[in-house]
């Protein structure tokens, strides 16, 4: 079982060295980031605190940039139908979580979302990135999606129930 485990972390861990994050859903212009696409954007910087209240210091690219650049809906416009889109964000485990357009908009905060590719400076180890979502305002952990392989944008109006 141990010996199952380690298998599978490591090969996981070359995957991500490599990895892109495809940008796509409901925008008009999908693409890849990879370390060509992520140097011609907008670097940002956001401090969070760790279990222990010690601080790190993430960066790479805010989550309203990588959707700028696809073209999504830009928050100034939401209204309407459009307040039922959102964004999911998922994994190379398929871990997935979701957040809404508002969380991240400067149009409605001030929260900086962002796509890390460094912590404290350093490219982001193999079971944590190459890319990673920072969410500084929750209190939880949870939406801290390590190893991102995707963003879309949805509508929650498609859904069927
Ligand atoms: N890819 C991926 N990211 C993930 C998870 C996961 O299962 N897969 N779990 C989340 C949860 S529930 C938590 S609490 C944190 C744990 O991060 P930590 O190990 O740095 O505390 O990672 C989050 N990011
Ligand atoms: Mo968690």
């Amino acid at each position: 079982m141990a010996v199952l485990f380690l298998c599978s972390v490591s090969t996981e861990g070359v995957q991500a060295q490599t990895a892109e994050v495809n940008v796509g859903g409901s925008v008009a212009r999908p693409y890849k980031i990879n370390p060509s696409a992520m140097s011609a954007m907008k670097k940002v910087e956001v401090t969070v605190k760790d279990h222990d209240g010690k601080d790190h210091h993430y960066s790479g690219v805010s989550l309203y940039e990588v959707l700028t650049k696809a073209e999504a809906v830009p928050g100034n416009l939401l209204k309407g139908k459009t307040m039922a889109k959102y964004v999911l964000i998922t994994a190379a485990d398929n871990y997935q979580v979701v957040v809404a357009i508002p969380e991240f908009d400067p149009a409605f905060t001030d929260q900086v979302i962002v796509l890390a590719d460094k912590e404290d400076g350093e490219a982001l180890a193999a079971n944590l990135g190459p890319y990673r979502l920072v969410v500084p305002g929750d209190k939880k952990p949870a939406r801290s999606v390590m190893r991102v392989t995707s963003i879309e944008v949805l509508d929650a109006r498609n859904l069927k129930r």
